[in-house]
C-alpha cells in the first residue's frame, strides 16, 4: 500500500455511524474517498460533503451519500491532505486548486485529520509556493499587492497554458516565498489585500496529522 494511502485507511478509522463526513481533495484524500466508499458499501451509514467538483463526482460514483450545506449544522470530521505542515499542524494547502472549499469546510469541522506522506512534513513553512485564490478582475493588481508581500507570484496555468480557474471562478495564484518566517501576520497580511478571496495557510485548524510510511506503517505526528 501507498504511503499516502496507509494515511488515508488509518484516518477513516476515526468516521463514526451517523457522522457527517468532510471529503478532501487532491491524491491523498483521493484514498480516503476510496475507503470512505468501501465501508459505506459495506454498510456504514454517514453523510458527506465535498471541497471540490472532483470529490464530489468521486463520492457520487462510489455511492457515498451527499448532503446539501442547507442541512449541515455541523461536520464530525474533515479527512484532508496538505502540501506541507510543519511541527505545530499549520499547513500550506491548495496544492489541488480547492482551497477556497477546503478552508470553509475545515472551519465548520469539529475534527480535521490531514493525511500526509513523509515528505510533507517540514520545519519551517514555505518552500511549497503558497496558494492563494483571487478575482480575476484586476489580477494584475493583486498581483503586484502579493508581490508586495516578498514573493514572486505566478497564475496558475493548465495543460493548455490557460489560467486555471478555480470552481469558484476565481484564479489560484502560487506565491513562491521560499520561506514563511511568521504565518500569522502573512495570513492577517494577504487578507487586508482587495481581490484575494483566500489563502493556503491553514493556521492552527487541524485536529490530528497522520504520516503514512511506504513500510505501510502510520504514525501521528506529534505537536
Ligand atoms: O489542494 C489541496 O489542498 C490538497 O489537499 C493538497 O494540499 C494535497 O494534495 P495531495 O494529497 O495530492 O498531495
Amino acid at each position: 500500500m501507498q504511503a499516502k494511502q496507509v494515511a488515508a485507511v488509518r484516518a477513516v478509522q476515526s468516521i463514526q455511524e451517523g457522522m457527517v463526513v468532510g471529503l478532501g481533495t487532491g491524491s491523498t484524500a483521493y484514498y480516503a474517498i476510496q475507503e470512505i466508499g468501501r465501508r459505506t458499501a459495506e454498510g456504514l451509514q454517514i453523510k458527506a460533503v465535498a471541497t471540490s467538483v472532483q470529490s464530489e463526482n468521486l463520492a457520487k460514483e462510489l455511492g457515498i451519500p451527499l448532503i446539501p450545506f442547507a442541512e449541515v449544522e455541523v461536520i464530525d470530521v474533515t479527512i484532508d491532505g496538505a502540501d506541507e505542515v510543519d511541527g505545530s499542524w499549520n499547513l500550506i494547502k491548495g496544492g489541488g486548486g480547492a482551497l477556497l472549499r477546503e478552508k470553509i469546510v475545515a472551519a465548520a469541522s469539529k475534527q480535521l485529520i490531514i493525511i500526509v506522506d513523509e515528505s510533507k512534513a517540514v520545519g519551517q513553512l514555505g518552500k511549497f509556493p503558497l496558494p492563494v485564490e483571487i478575482v480575476t478582475f484586476a489580477s494584475e493588481l493583486t498581483l503586484r499587492k502579493l508581490e508586495a508581500l516578498g514573493c514572486k507570484p505566478v497564475i496558475r496555468l493548465t495543460a493548455s497554458n490557460e489560467p486555471f480557474i478555480t470552481d469558484n471562478g476565481n484564479y489560484t495564484v502560487d506565491c513562491h516565498f521560499d520561506r514563511i518566517e511568521d504565518a500569522d501576520q502573512l495570513n492577517l497580511a494577504l487578507h487586508a489585500i482587495p481581490g484575494v478571496v483566500d489563502h493556503g495557510l491553514f493556521l492552527h485548524m487541524a485536529t490530528q496529522v497522520i504520516v503514512g510510511y511506504a513500510d505501510g506503517s502510520a504514525r501521528e505526528l506529534e505537536r
